[in-house]
């Protein structure tokens, strides 16, 4: 049977940075990822990267494409009621901003530094069971090129997403489940025009929410509130240019239109397990918690945690000290739920629920009002964008 100081379980930003991390600090991993690696790259998902998380993969050695190509950005627009107001990053933080580089790009730099390392995953890998996670020496059990095989290891972690198989192998009451589903979804389009605003524009309507992104100064991407269970076939370009017009409508704006390239529905929901940790099984990013996008918050969270899982397992490789691993699930938790308030807050601030009274609706507008009127108030929804140093939560 092969064995691993530390078999990872899914090769998405999560299992790759982790592994990578490891990697460099000469701890074996082995990463098993089911899904082959042109699935793996072409999954669009986050587009925003938080200090945080530029601050982690320059320091893991794969940002040298994302300095060159990823778009700095300063600030975000909030607009609601005809208002229009800017979130000023740096000025707010100390100096603390966001990029805008697609979550499909951090997975190829990080494949591509996987290859030239001879560590890339074992793709089209797919792990059905992990046992002896109470034992010094569990065992992850996988199929790969048609044969079923197994991995003995130190430390199983993880990474295996929202709907993985590591977390079933925890006993159902040894663990809890936190979970919230919001009333609606997010119809999400890929756009080739170029951005019809220099920064983010989060928007506040009587239609609903809608949200103006990017990819590059060439590529749009925005997100508008749909009722749960929409079709995306169901909607026409012109019908989602004409929503976005309608949500967006700010005097003297006009949004530019183009071809979409790419249109789905994503659903909504908050979602934490705990611990993070059971034995020799630890939890990382989406296999964890989940978050709904509108924090821009997902992507970040999975770095926050695997940056302090990697500090914690070097430790433990290089000491035998376990301190760190035992508060791995605490430490992480504290920034977790504050991602989750932070996204719960945007998105109910925002979103307009197909049940609220006109009572609710103005308690969002008074919300909106006093971020822009306090620096206060401006000041914490900054510091939870552009994301607080992993270490100081
Ligand atoms: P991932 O889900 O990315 O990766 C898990 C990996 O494990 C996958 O590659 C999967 O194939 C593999 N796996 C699963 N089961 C396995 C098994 N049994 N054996 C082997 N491998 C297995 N976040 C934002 O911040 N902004 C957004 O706009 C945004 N949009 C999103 C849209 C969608 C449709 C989804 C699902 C998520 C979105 N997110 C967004 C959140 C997203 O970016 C996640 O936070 C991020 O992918 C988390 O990374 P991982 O934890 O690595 O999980
Ligand atoms: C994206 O660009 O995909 C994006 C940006 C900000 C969000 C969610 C998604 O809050």
């Amino acid at each position: 049977m092969d064995h691993t100081t530390v078999a990872i379980v899914g090769g998405g930003p999560a299992g790759l940075l982790l592994s990578r991390l490891l990697h460099r600090a000469g701890t074996d991993c082995t990463v098993l990822e089911r899904r082959d690696r042109a699935y793996v790259e072409r999954r669009q998902r986050a587009g925003i990267l938080e200090q945080s998380t530029v601050d982690a993969l320059r320091e893991a050695g794969a940002a040298e494409r994302l300095d060159a190509e990823g778009l700095v950005h300063d600030g975000v627009e909030l607009r609601w009621s005809g208002r229009s107001h800017r979130i000023d990053f740096p000025a707010l933080t100390g100096g603390r901003r966001v990029w805008v580089y697609a979550q499909t790009e951090v997975v190829k730099d990080l494949i591509a530094l996987h290859q030239a390392a001879g560590t890339a995953p074992r793709f089209e890998a797919e792990v059905h069971a992990v046992e002896g996670i109470d034992t010094g020496r569990p065992i992850v059990r996988y199929t790969h090129q048609g044969r079923e095989r197994a991995l003995s290891c130190d430390y199983v972690v993880g990474c295996d997403g929202s709907h993985g198989v590591a977390l079933k192998a925890v006993p159902v009451g040894a663990r809890r489940t936190y979970e919230r589903v919001y009333p609606y979804s997010w119809l999400g389009i890929t756009a080739d025009v170029p951005p019809s605003c220099e920064e983010l524009v989060y928007a506040h309507s009587p239609h609903g929410f809608a949200l103006h992104s990017m990819r590059s100064p060439r590529v749009s991407r925005l997100y508008l509130q749909v009722p749960n269970g929409t079709d995306p076939e169901a909607w026409t370009d012109e019908r989602i240019w004409d929503e976005l017009d309608a949500r967006f409508t700010l005097d003297g704006w006009t949004l530019d239109r183009g071809p979409i390239t790419a249109k789905a529905v994503l659903p909504m929901r908050s979602s934490v397990t705990e611990p993070m940790r059971f034995g020799r099984l630890l939890l990382a990013g989406d296999a964890a918690h989940i978050v709904p996008p509108t924090g821009a918050k997902g992507l970040n969270l999975a770095v926050s945690d695997v940056v302090v899982l990697a500090r914690a397992l070097t430790h433990r490789q290089r000491t035998g000290g376990t301190e760190l691993l035992d508060a791995y699930s605490g430490t992480c938790l504290r920034r977790v739920w504050r991602a989750e308030h932070f996204s719960y807050t945007m998105t109910t601030t925002l979103h307009t629920d197909p049940g609220q009274s006109a009572f609710d609706t103005r308690l969002q507008i008074a919300q909106l009002d006093r971020v822009a009127d306090s620096p206060h108030a401006a000041a914490e929804l900054a510091l939870n964008y552009a994301g607080i140093p992993v270490f100081s939560t």
